[in-house]
């Protein structure tokens, strides 16, 4: 009789902020729901989860994405990696897949994706990092008073910067199917400026430069002066980390509560990512306080 050995995971904290380096987990080969509890509750803890070298497949890392959750199709209008693959999507480099800004992934939809799931499949000799940046600190490093302010605003979210000629000129207006329906044209959306995270109950700042476009209800002086306050608060190196990748690292972040920024400075190198997104719920903000 063999007994498989059954080794615990270790959650080695980078900082006291955010992110935790995954030790004695090797995703292709256990998924119990033991190990999933363990990486999820990590996942709140450090919101931020690097599983370094690992050896998975486009099924694999789709089977470690299901064990998490239920996903997304690869994004609102860039299809997946292949018929096959769906869920997969696509970052190449050389096809316009960089990102140098700080971002939380689809929050231009009326629900953002809980996590993603990031795997490095070709990476450039040098450069390529990713950072990863705190929310719940950003919040908390803004003023009380501001913090009381922003409790009850709302913003408007807008991919079309993005993807919008993405949208008419490579998909001829018809983007993916998303959430059950065709996505022909991606219309602002609004969500609370300080989002209550679901599990946790803890308050993030839930803006961010790639997205938010103006503050519901201020002048457009008021909206930017805002904005460039709150984006300010975004991205400290106190409440950061930057990771450097080697190949197969698997790195899994709550997309609730964190922002992140992919490094461009690999110049016409060519760098290639996995993505796959976990099903997430509507933003709530703080309930609005009584008169
Ligand atoms: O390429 C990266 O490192 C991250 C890109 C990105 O923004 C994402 O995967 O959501
Ligand atoms: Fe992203």
């Amino acid at each position: 009789m063999t007994l498989a050995v059954h080794t615990h995971p270790v959650f080695e904290p980078l900082t006291t902020s955010i992110g935790a380096t995954a030790h004695h987990v090797d995703l292709a080969a256990d998924l119990s729901p033991a190990l999933v509890a363990d990486i999820r509750s990590a996942l709140l803890e450090h919101k931020v989860v690097i599983f370094p070298r690992q050896r998975l497949t486009p099924e694999s890392q789709i089977a470690f994405g299901r064990a998490l959750g239920e996903l997304t199709a690869s994004h609102p209008v860039v299809p997946g990696l292949d018929a096959a693959h769906p869920e997969i999507y696509v970052l190449d480099s050389t096809d316009g897949g960089k990102a140098p800004v700080w971002h939380t992934d689809v929050t231009f939809m009326k629900r953002p994706p809980l996590g993603s799931v990031l795997r490095a499949v070709s990476l450039p000799a040098v450069g390529g990092d990713t950072c990863w940046t705190n929310l719940e600190a950003a919040y908390l490093t803004l003023s009380e008073p501001l913090r009381r302010l922003a409790d009850q605003l709302h913003a408007e979210h807008d991919g079309r910067r993005d993807f919008q000629e993405y949208l008419e000129q490579r998909r001829n207006g018809e983007g993916n199917t998303w959430e059950g329906t065709t996505v022909r044209s991606l219309e602002p959306v609004t969500h609370p400026v300080v989002r209550v995270h679901p599990e946790t109950g803890r308050r993030s700042l839930f803006v961010n430069p790639g997205f938010t476009t103006r503050l519901i209800g201020l002048s457009d002086v008021e909206s930017r002066a805002l904005l460039d306050v709150f984006f300010a608060a975004i991205g400290k190196p106190e409440h950061s980390i930057r990771h450097r990748w080697h190949e197969g690292d698997v790195v899994v972040w709550d997309n609730r509560s964190t922002a992140h920024y992919a490094v461009d400075d690999y110049g016409d190198h060519r760098r290639v990512m996995h993505r796959i997104t976990i099903r997430g719920d509507e933003p709530v903000g703080p309930a609005p306080a009584h008169p």
